[in-house]
C-alpha cells in the first residue's frame, strides 16, 4: 500500500502515475484538492499529516512506501520524521529543493526527490534526442544526395550489357537481405552506394555494415558491402554463413561505379582496402586514432561497438531490427566488448539488452560454436607436441606450414589452458612469412609490448599478433633444418625481449 501525502499539482501526478500500481491512500489537509476525484478512485483524508491520528487513519503502519510531497518544506521534515517512527519498514520518499540539502539530515528517508532537478535531467535527455535526430536528418541527406548524384549519372548512360553484369557481381544477389526487399525500395538495379568494412572485418564491422545498409534501403537507396583481406576466423565465418549476408571483395568491384562511400567500424587509412584519394562520404567509427574523414562522420570513442551506434540510429528511425541484423548486431556488441569485460558503456548494454529481445540465441550459439576444420586441429595437436617450455610457464611452438592462419590463436589460446601455463608463442609459416600469435594470462606481461619490442608487431597486455618476413630462410628447402632455424631465430628474440637468459630453457619434447 502506498501513502502519498500532499495532493497539490505534482502529488496529483504521482498519484495518476501509480493508481495502477497498487492501493493508494492521500492525505491533504484542504479539502477543496478533491472535490473533483471519485469515491472509487482511491481512499483519500482531509486532515494535517503532523498529526499521527491522521497518518493512523491513512493506515500508515501497513504502508510499504510513503510519499511525501507537501510544497511546505519544514511541514514535509515533520511529516518524515512522524512517519520513520511509526513505521520504519516503510519506503520513505520525500520532495525538497536544492537550496536546503541538510533539510532531512538526522531522519532516515530513501530518496529525496528535486522536482526542479527531475524536470532539468529529463530536458537533458531530450537534448541528446534532438542531437541524434539532427545527426540523422543529416545522414539521410547525404545518403539521398547521393542517389541523386547517381541517378543523373546513370539517366544519361544507357547501361550496355556487359556493364550492367559488372555491376551486378556486387548487387544483384544482394536485392534480399534481412527480409527487406531492396529492388521493392529501389528501382534501380545498380546500387548507388558503396559500404567499405576495414580489412578483415570482424563482427562488429559486418553487423554495423548490414545495419547501414537497412538503413540506407529504408530511404530508398541501395548499396553494397565490400571488404579487403580476407573473412578469418571461423565464428566469422559462421556468422555470414549463417545469417545470409553478401560481402563482397574489394577486388571484385569496380569503386568508380558507386556514387557513394561509407567506410564502418575504423576511420584509418592505414586499414580500408581502397587510396585515401577517394572521397568518403559517411564514417562511422568508435575508434578515436583515425586519420580518415567524410562529410558525415558519427565517431564515438567512449562506445563500445559500433553497432551500438548504428543500433541506436535504427530505434531512433523506428526500424526494428529483423532476427538475423539483431542477431548480428548483439553479436558485434558481445564481441567488441569481449563479452563486456572491456570497456563497455552504458549505451552498449543498453543497445544488447535491446537488442537480445530480438536475436535468435540458437543462431548465436551457431556462431559462437564453430566446428573445428582439420586443419586448425592438425595444427592444434602439431602445437601441443611441439610445444617448448621455458621457466616452467611459457610455451612457444612452432607448427610448421600452414594454410590457414586462423589456426595460431586458436592454438596459442588452447596452449594456455595447459596447466602451468601463463605465457603462449605459437608460429607457423604461410605465404612466405613467419606469423606469429601470443597470449598470456599473467598479469605482470604486456604481450603487446613484447611483441613489439620482438618483432615491431603489436596487440593488448594479454593478446597479440604479428608476422615477419620469411627472408633468408625462404632458399631453406630440407623441412627439418627450416624448423630448427625458424625455432631458433623466433625463440632467441622473443626470450630477449622477455628479458629471459635462453640457458633457462629447457626442452620437453624432441621430435
Ligand atoms: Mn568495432
Amino acid at each position: 500500500m502506498i501513502i502519498v501525502i500532499g495532493y497539490g499539482t505534482f502529488g496529483r501526478k504521482v498519484v495518476n502515475n501509480t493508481k495502477a500500481i497498487d492501493k493508494i491512500s492521500v492525505i491533504d489537509s484542504n479539502a477543496v484538492v478533491f472535490e473533483s476525484v471519485e469515491e472509487a478512485e482511491f481512499n483519500f483524508i482531509v486532515g494535517d499529516a503532523t498529526d499521527e491520528t491522521i497518518l493512523n487513519k491513512a493506515g500508515i503502519k501497513d504502508a510499504d512506501t510513503v510519499i511525501v510531497l507537501t510544497n511546505e518544506r519544514e511541514t514535509n521534515k515533520k511529516i518524515a520524521k512522524l512517519v520513520s517512527k511509526l513505521n520504519p519498514k516503510a519506503y520513505l520518499i520525500v520532495r525538497n529543493i536544492v537550496q536546503y540539502p541538510d533539510l532531512y539530515s538526522g531522519i532516515e528517508v530513501h530518496k529525496i526527490i528535486y522536482p526542479v532537478d527531475c524536470a532539468a535531467h529529463e530536458i537533458l535527455l531530450e537534448i541528446e534526442k534532438s542531437k541524434l535526430r539532427r545527426k540523422l536528418i543529416d545522414l539521410e541527406e547525404i545518403v539521398k544526395d547521393i542517389k541523386k548524384r547517381y541517378n543523373s549519372k546513370t539517366s544519361n548512360i544507357v547501361p550496355s550489357k556487359s556493364k550492367g553484369e559488372k555491376y551486378s557481381t556486387g548487387s544483384k544477389d544482394n536485392n534480399v537481405i534481412n527480409g527487406i526487399d531492396a529492388s521493392k525500395s529501389d528501382d534501380n538495379k545498380l546500387a548507388p552506394c558503396l559500404i567499405i568494412m576495414h580489412n578483415n572485418p570482424d563482427p562488429d564491422s559486418i553487423a554495423s555494415a548490414m545495419a547501414l545498409k537497412t538503413i540506407m534501403m529504408k530511404w530508398g537507396v541501395s548499396s553494397d558491402i565490400a571488404y579487403g583481406g580476407k573473412i578469418g576466423f571461423d565464428e566469422n565465418k559462421a556468422m555470414v554463413n549463417l545469417l545470409g549476408v553478401k560481402l563482397t571483395p574489394i577486388d571484385n568491384i569496380d569503386i568508380s561505379n558507386y556514387e557513394g562511400v561509407a567506410v564502418v567500424d575504423t576511420s584509418s587509412s592505414k586499414i580500408i582496402p581502397i587510396d585515401t584519394t577517394y572521397k568518403i562520404d559517411i564514417l562511422l567509427d568508435h575508434h578515436n586514432n583515425g586519420d580518415l574523414t567524410a562529410n558525415y562522420m558519427d565517431i564515438r570513442p567512449d562506445i563500445g561497438a559500433t553497432a551500438t551506434i548504428l543500433t541506436e540510429y535504427l530505434s531512433h528511425l523506428n526500424i526494428v531490427p529483423k532476427q538475423k541484423l539483431a542477431t548480428a548486431l548483439y553479436y558485434a556488441i558481445c564481441t567488441d566488448t569481449n563479452y563486456f569485460k572491456r570497456k563497455t558503456s552504458k549505451k552498449d548494454f543498453d543497445a544488447a539488452g535491446y537488442l537480445q529481445d530480438l536475436m535468435d540465441p540458437k543462431t548465436l550459439d551457431l556462431i559462437e560454436n564453430p566446428d573445428m576444420d582439420t586443419e586448425s586441429m592438425e595444427a592444434l595437436a602439431r602445437a601441443i607436441t611441439n610445444r617448448n617450455i621455458i621457466k616452467n610457464n611459457i610455451a612457444l611452438s612452432y607448427v610448421g606450414h600452414i594454410k590457414n592462419r586462423d589456426a595460431l590463436p586458436k592454438a596459442a589460446d588452447f596452449l594456455l589452458k595447459m596447466e602451468g601455463i601463463t605465457t603462449t608463442y605459437v608460429f607457423g609459416i604461410s605465404e612466405n612469412k613467419i606469423h606469429i600469435s601470443a597470449r598470456t594470462k599473467d598479469l605482470r606481461i604486456d604481450i603487446g609490448e613484447i611483441m613489439r619490442t620482438a618483432f615491431g608487431g603489436g596487440g593488448h597486455q594479454s593478446s597479440a599478433a604479428t608476422s615477419i618476413d620469411l627472408g633468408i630462410f625462404e632458399s631453406v628447402s630440407d623441412k627439418k633444418s627450416l624448423k630448427n632455424l625458424v625455432e631458433e631465430a623466433i625463440k632467441t628474440r622473443i626470450l630477449e625481449a622477455m628479458g629471459i637468459d635462453e640457458t633457462d630453457s629447457t626442452k620437453k619434447y624432441e621430435e
